[in-house]
């Protein structure tokens, strides 16, 4: 625990800016659930059997045939986490001037894209674009937005499309299995390809289960298993429901597009069956796996996720419905009105909760959204939020509830919160570096 003093230090010395705080800093950590989870007893043997051999280690086979079983793909080209797969991905598919349509944007994944000369199409739903919608599925995709885009521009400019499963910015929504069936059924018609984002498809799962009727029986491993089988490919980041602190894959069926991945990788990761990692991070990745899709672990993932948002909606706060996967998302433009965008509303917030309590969150607004390549203007999102996103395997109920009264307080003050002003802006994921100052 820290003071208010010292955290106000903290936070300024931080440019506030939550990804330049010290962690020791940091009380409760709700930045990312991404290489944040508690490996269990069971992974953590498997890093005690890691074959470091330079190639061919046995912790490949097994998480490759870890994969071809629970999510259906015949090649596994390991990366060191989900970006280094979205790079090979998009150097192999990508022709500068392409077209990539996708259910909203990610930030590495965008960016990748564009490194290779491709645009990146925004074909969500609108709903998903509302953060009151109650809609059940705002992870969906709009194909009329879609078939629109390929009679635009002719589907040899569509290099693939990316859909994600949770969509992360939307507030982690999921995309329904008759949407990707129907997808499926329109890129099929044209000849484009699509690439899932599995990086949280175990949670999308739960809520295909949850909330699509023909699977209220069907287990987690089953859904998920169909849902990969309306794509090409993955781009997986394992630092998410796979329970892993490091480690990613992509993986695929088309031989031609393996080959070229699997000579890829050596460039830029490391051989093909260790892509960056140690045997013993791919040993852990691959029980992972088996552990990340019982269907009794997803429940209590997701249902504390849910508590917490309960609770934040039986006091009054503004948060993004229905409530995700991962992480609950104030919705700063309702909760600091009076903030103009440019003021930075979600930043802003992001930063007095840590003021109030030490917990440490993640803006998803103005500053994650970057700047127009082209005219070199900010992009300025509908959503404006800030993630309180939760590691799996790792706080209790007690600091649920710790995080709850500390969103209270800063509500309760509310009036008096001042924006910021931007300072310094690196180039790329400017989210990241970028430093502010107070109004
Ligand atoms: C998250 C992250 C990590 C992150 C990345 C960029 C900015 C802030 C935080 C990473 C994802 C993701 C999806 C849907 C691909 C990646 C990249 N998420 N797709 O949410 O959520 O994976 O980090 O392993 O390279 O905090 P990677």
């Amino acid at each position: 625990m820290t003071t208010r003093e010292y955290r106000e230090r903290a936070i300024a010395e931080a440019g506030y800016n939550t990804f330049l705080l010290r962690s020791r800093d940091v009380y409760i950590d709700l930045l990312t659930d991404s290489g944040t989870n508690a490996m269990s007893d069971n992974q953590w043997a498997g890093m005690m059997l890691g074959d470091e051999a330079y190639a061919g280690s046995e912790n490949f086979y097994h998480l490759e045939a870890q994969v071809q079983k629970y999510y259906g793909y015949k090649h596994l080209v390991p990366t060191h986490q989900g970006r280094g797969a979205e790079h090979l991905i998009s150097q192999i598919l990508i022709k500068p001037g392409d077209f990539v349509p996708g259910n909203m944007y990610f930030t590495t994944t965008r960016l990748h894209q564009e490194l290779a000369g491709g645009t990146f199409v925004d074909v969500i739903i609108d709903e998903a674009h509302d953060p009151e919608s109650l809609f059940p599925f705002k992870g969906n995709l709009d194909l009329n937005k879609l078939s629109h885009l390929i009679d635009r521009v002719g589907a040899q400019r569509v290099s693939y499309v990316t859909v994600a499963a949770t969509v992360n910015m939307a507030g982690g929504q999921p995309i329904s299995m008759q949407n990707l069936r129907d997808v499926r059924e329109l890129t099929a018609r044209h000849g484009i390809r699509v690439v899932l984002d599995a990086t949280r498809a175990i949670e999308n799962a739960w809520f295909i289960k949850q909330r699509e009727p023909e699977f209220a029986t069907s287990s987690v491993a089953e859904i998920l298993r169909e849902m990969c089988s309306y794509s090409d490919a993955c781009t997986m980041s394992g630092k998410k429901d796979l329970l892993v602190n490091i480690g990613g894959f992509l993986a695929l069926n088309d031989q031609e597009i393996f080959e070229e991945a699997r000579n890829l990788v050596v460039v830029y990761e490391g051989l093909h069956t260790y892509g960056g990692l140690a045997g013993r991070d791919l040993e852990a990745m691959a029980r992972g796996i088996e552990e990340a899709v019982q269907d009794d672990h997803i429940e209590a993932r997701i249902g504390q996720v849910e508590y917490v948002g309960e609770r934040l909606l039986s006091i009054g706060i503004p948060i993004v419905l229905p409530i995700g996967g991962h992480a609950i998302f104030l919705d700063a433009k309702r909760f600091l009105p009076q903030l103009k965008q440019l003021e930075f509303p979600a930043q802003t917030l992001a930063a007095e909760l840590y003021v109030e309590s030490g917990i440490r969150t993640m803006e998803r607004g103005i500053v994650s959204a970057g700047r127009n390549t082209e005219t070199g203007e900010h992009n300025f999102p509908k959503l404006e939020l800030v993630r309180l996103t939760f590691p799996r395997r790792v706080y209790t109920q007690a600091h649920c509830d710790v995080v709850t009264e500390a969103v209270e307080a800063v509500y309760d003050r509310r009036q008096e919160v001042r924006g910021l002003e931007m300072v310094y802006e690196p180039k790329y994921l400017r989210f990241f570096q970028t430093r502010f100052e107070r109004l």
